[in-house]
Formats: structure tokens, C-alpha cells, sequence
């Protein structure tokens, strides 16, 4: 049998990750749901720190989605209060591994506290060079190829643009990731194989990997399988298509 190790030079650029199952995870364990954010959060700053070590350029992360408001308020609270406490205790270690925080999605619906929190990791790391890790936070899809479409048409509207210029490179910049590249790489934890309205348009050409564990026992050795597995398909491709 060949050891199954990843070849770092086939690191997918960009990854994307749903992270589920915090809720059931916490059932489990009769614990109440948000201890299970509490440990995802925790989770987040590992799957971070070894997505940066693994060379891998930008990870973009589901946190909150525009479905997530009808959670009960006590819950939806809690998950307000995780971008301040992230900050407080991970970002000096993030500056440190020069990771970039960036975020897609309406954040000025977010409470001030959290809005703040987010606006500080954005700032204090705004310099920094290395790995893009891109919050999804109040995000939805759907409403951001609206918000698009809109862009574009008011283009055309104004005699700024010609409705045959329309096309993906034109599309792509208008959405909120513009500049960020697609995800190579689309991982869900917890079972579950939908996408839940994230990144529609930018997963067209994604892998998906669907993976069982709830995000909050997801951990460095899991992700790296993860990883591997995606090499795996790949290969298939056998020279066919490279990277
Ligand atoms: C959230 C923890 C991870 C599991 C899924 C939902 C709950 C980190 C952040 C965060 C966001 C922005 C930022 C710094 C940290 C976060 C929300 C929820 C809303 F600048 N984890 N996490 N934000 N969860």
C-alpha cells in the first residue's frame, strides 16, 4: 500500500467550506446549541492556521447566512457575539501568519458590536500578504447575482457598457468576490450535500467534497484528508487537466 500523503505541489488555490453540524454536534452531547458555535469558532482558527500552512491562497468561509435570521434570538445572538470574541483571541496569531481577513455578504445588518469586531480584524490585517480568509457573513447567493445583475444593467442604462460586452469576466467582477478566485475546492461538513445558496456562479467548477463529520469535530488531520481526496480526483484527470 502507498501512504497517502499530499503532494504539496498540487495545494488547491482556493477552498471553500460550509461549516454544519455545530447544532447537532452540541446535541450530542446535551449540550446547548451554542456551545457548539463555541467550538466552531475554535475549529475556524485551526482550519485556518493550517489552510495558511498548507500554502493555500484564499479560504472562504459560510459563517452566518440571510437564512440563519430565523434561528431563535437567543441563538442568533450568541453566533453575533463570536466575530468579537475571534477577534480578541485569534487575530494577533492571524497577523502573525500575515492571514488577511475579508468578508462577502450584507454586513451592515449586522448589530454594531459585531460590525465593529469585523471592521477591526479587516483593519488590523488589511496589510497583511498571505492567506485571504473570507468570511461569508450575512451572505446569500442568490441576492449577490442580483446585486449584479443590477450593477450591470445600470451600466447599460447609463451608456457605460453594451449589453453584448456582458459576459463572464464582466459578470464575475461585479459579484462580491471580485478578485478573489474561484474555489477550486467546495467542502461540507456533517453529512449534509447541498450548496444552501453560497457561491453559486463561483462554484461552477468546484470539486465537491461532501465529508461526515459535524465542523466542530472536523480538525488539521481531516481537512489535510479532505485535501487528499481532492488530489485524488485530480489525478484522474490523468494529465488531461492540470491543477
Ligand atoms: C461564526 C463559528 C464557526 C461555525 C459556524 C457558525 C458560527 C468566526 C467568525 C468570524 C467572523 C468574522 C470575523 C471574525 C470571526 C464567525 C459568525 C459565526 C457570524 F471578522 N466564527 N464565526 N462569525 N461561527
Amino acid at each position: 500500500m502507498f501512504e497517502e500523503t499530499i503532494d504539496m505541489n498540487r495545494i488547491p488555490d482556493s477552498v471553500a467550506i460550509i461549516m454544519d453540524g455545530n447544532g447537532r454536534w452540541a446535541k450530542k452531547r446535551y449540550l446547548p446549541r451554542i456551545a457548539g458555535h463555541k467550538r466552531g469558532m475554535n475549529v475556524v482558527e485551526e482550519i485556518t492556521t493550517e489552510a495558511s500552512d498548507l500554502g493555500i491562497k484564499v479560504l472562504t468561509l459560510y459563517a452566518f447566512s440571510t437564512e440563519n435570521w430565523k434561528r431563535p434570538a437567543g441563538e442568533v445572538n450568541y453566533i453575533m457575539s463570536l466575530p468579537s470574541t475571534f477577534f480578541d483571541k485569534f487575530i494577533p496569531k492571524l497577523i502573525k501568519n500575515n492571514v488577511k481577513v475579508q468578508t462577502i455578504g450584507d454586513v451592515s445588518q449586522l448589530p454594531d458590536k459585531t460590525r465593529e469586531a469585523v471592521s477591526n480584524a479587516i483593519e488590523e490585517t488589511k496589510a497583511c500578504t498571505g492567506m485571504v480568509l473570507n468570511f461569508a457573513l450575512n451572505y446569500g447567493s442568490r441576492l449577490e447575482i442580483l446585486n449584479a445583475t443590477k450593477k450591470i444593467a445600470t451600466e447599460v442604462k447609463n451608456g457605460n457598457l453594451n449589453v453584448d460586452d456582458i459576459n463572464d469576466v464582466v459578470f464575475s467582477n461585479n459579484l462580491e468576490t471580485s478578485g478573489l478566485k474561484d474555489p477550486d475546492l467546495l467542502i461540507r461538513t456533517s453529512g449534509e450535500e447541498r450548496i444552501s445558496n453560497f457561491l453559486l456562479w463561483q462554484i461552477a467548477y468546484s470539486e465537491l467534497v461532501f465529508v461526515d463529520k459535524l465542523w466542530p469535530e472536523y480538525h488539521a488531520k481531516d481537512f489535510r484528508q479532505t485535501i487528499i481526496e481532492f488530489q485524488k480526483r485530480k489525478r484522474r484527470f490523468g494529465g488531461l487537466i492540470n491543477k
